[in-house]
């Protein structure tokens, strides 16, 4: 999926130190008045630095603020110490907020001053403790403070504004014995090791005054319009790709497998629809060995399966559900990026129809030159000849396939390169979303067609997902869909205008224990919703990684 990490690695980082490197130089015992520094086990590989996360909030502050949690960094740098006094060492100008983190190796017991010199404000922990509040505006001035520390590793996180003018963070320390102060050498410092820095452009938010109902925060609790029941029976924690239902009720997942890997599986549940839970519910495994599928479709009493390089039929030939035939029955340009994933699957009228993502690099950016052509597109599959045909392009990720008002297709297609922010998109023939790919696309020389609705990032959508209709309830006729790291399920208001449709978007459920992958609609009538959780931002921050729940209409 999109690898946008590792905001959530500022949380974790805080708790955590050691360095690979220096593992067992200083081991020591905690003393009774001073941080306990932690276990080398509990710690990730490092490497000889800093982390530094530069967010462009573009509004004049006048003392630190909290980045509202979920935003990518505009700048997420590995720095060498912390001795910065230029915009390009922070990569913006002005008006924006810095977090600064490190581990911090200290030789040996006793008290260590710190000076830190900043403009403007400034705050140091060392294990989430104050040691010196420098907030405000002003110049680069220092303060100093100091602390009691054992030998071993100390989890170390500097915040920081500027507002204009100059700017300058520098950490200048003292260890025991030391008669001046001098720039902390960056042999003690240290960060975790082979993340991936994601960051993004655009402006980004601080929690603040202007936080009130609208504020595009995040739900925490269940609709209450419905009631949410576990399908997991215990040991069970797929991660959910795609979701179909059998004509004798029983549900057919698919779980993913992990990046690269050739282990998704696909199980046959029972017992989920209706009143039930999660110890009533079975779980049959009916094929495995997948690579990473992200679509099932149950057509005329056989599985179908998109894999990301082929539609595959699973053919169950003796009864007993375990499949004993594959046949492919259709491929598609696929280069072996691991983000080239082959999106949902559809059937109409004897044809399949999903979505292919383009390769991306590491870090977000758009694979130029793709490995594979055409990627970006919906296509459309003959069941039985296995006959490709393109239907639309100029997509990303577009993780979500579905029919909505009319029949009409729908994509919901996540944000990234050449994509400030999701969007939700009405698909038709020769249409063309704005994602340019090297080489062209089948429809990169055709007007760009707007969306029915942007998503406005982390305010209401970070990585949405599965489009669903809604055919009963007091929002009959309107779309939902999930989002993987946003998490939840959100409601599309939509009007066709002109032949074009336009509307809004709504929050409208989170306590769910996953992000949201998939969505589907039971013949029980409730909202089924599979749960999909992995490294990076791939996934909501605080559930888990796995998940199968359903929201049935309780009133
Ligand atoms: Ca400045
Ligand atoms: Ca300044
Ligand atoms: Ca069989």
């Amino acid at each position: 999926m999109h690898p946008r990490p590792l905001h959530r690695c500022r949380r974790h980082l805080t708790g955590l130190l050691v360095s690979a490197f220096l593992i067992g130089a200083f081991a020591a015992s905690p003393a009774a008045a001073a941080p306990a520094p932690r276990p080398q086990d509990e710690l990730p590989p490092q490497e000889p630095g800093v982390t530094l996360r530069v967010f462009d909030v573009q509004v004049p502050l006048d003392k630190l603020c909290d980045i509202k949690t979920g935003q990518t960094p505009n700048v997420d740098r590995l720095m060498p110490g912390i001795d910065w006094s230029s915009s390009d060492d922070f990569g913006v100008d002005d008006h924006f907020v810095s977090e600064i983190i490190a581990n911090l190796a200290v030789p040996e017991d006793g008290t260590y001053a710190f000076r830190l010199i900043s403009d403007d404000g400034s705050r140091l922990r060392i294990n989430d403790s104050t040691v010196i509040d420098h907030d405000g505006l002003h110049g680069a001035e220092p303060k100093d403070g100091s602390v009691e520390l054992t030998a071993g590793h100390h989890a170390l996180r500097i915040d920081h504004f500027d507002r204009t003018g100059g700017q300058q963070v520098t950490l200048e320390w003292k260890p025991p014995g030391a008669a001046e102060f001098a720039v902390v050498p960056g042999s003690v410092l240290s960060t975790d090791a082979d993340v991936v820095r994601v960051t993004a452009p655009g402006r980004k938010e601080c929690e603040g005054a202007l936080d009130s109902p609208g504020d595009g925060l995040p739900l925490t609790e269940a609709h209450p319009d419905y009631a949410l029941t576990d399908l997991r029976p215990a040991g069970f924690e797929p991660q959910v790709t795609a979701m179909d239902w059998l004509p004798d009720g029983r549900l057919a997942v698919t779980t993913w497998g992990g990046t690269d890997n050739t282990t998704g599986e696909v199980y046959l549940l029972d017992n989920v629809q209706g009143e039930t839970d999660a110890g009533k519910v079975t779980a049959k495994k009916v094929a495995d060995g997948l690579r990473e599928p992200m679509g099932i479709k149950a057509v005329d009493g056989k599985l179908y399966v998109s894999q990301k390089h082929e539609l595959t039929e699973l053919t169950d030939a003796d009864g007993d559900d375990v499949t004993d035939e594959r046949r492919t029955v259709a491929t598609w340009p696929y280069g072996g990026n691991f983000h080239e994933f082959a999106f949902g699957l559809l059937y109409r009228d004897g044809y399949f129809y999903l979505n292919l993502s383009v390769a991306i690099d590491l870090g977000g950016a758009t694979t130029d030159p793709q490995p594979a052509p055409n990627r970006g597109s919906t296509i459309k599959v003959n069941k039985e000849t296995g006959e490709v045909d393109y239907v639309a392009g100029g997509l990303r990720t577009p993780n979500g396939i579905g029919w909505g008002p009319e029949g009409d297709m729908f994509v919901l297609d996540n944000q990234g390169g050449w994509l400030p922010s999701s969007k939700l998109l009405h698909i038709k023939q020769d249409r063309f979303f704005n994602h340019y790919t090297n080489p062209s696309g089948p429809f990169d020389d055709k007007p760009v067609t707007k969306p029915v609705l942007w998503l406005p990032q982390n305010e209401i959508a970070n990585s949405p997902s599965t489009p669903l209709q809604l055919t009963e309830g007091r929002f009959a006729g309107q779309m939902l869909f999930g989002d993987v790291t946003y998490g939840g399920i959100q409601r599309a208001y939509l009007e066709k205008v002109d032949g074009e449709y336009q509307g809004a978007v709504f929050r409208f459920t989170q306590g769910l224990e996953a992000g949201v992958n998939r969505i589907s609609m039971g013949p029980d009538g409730a909202i089924y919703a599979g749960g999909l959780g992995a490294g990076g931002n791939w996934g909501q921050e605080g559930k888990l990684t796995y998940g199968l729940q359903k929201l049935s209409p309780s009133r």
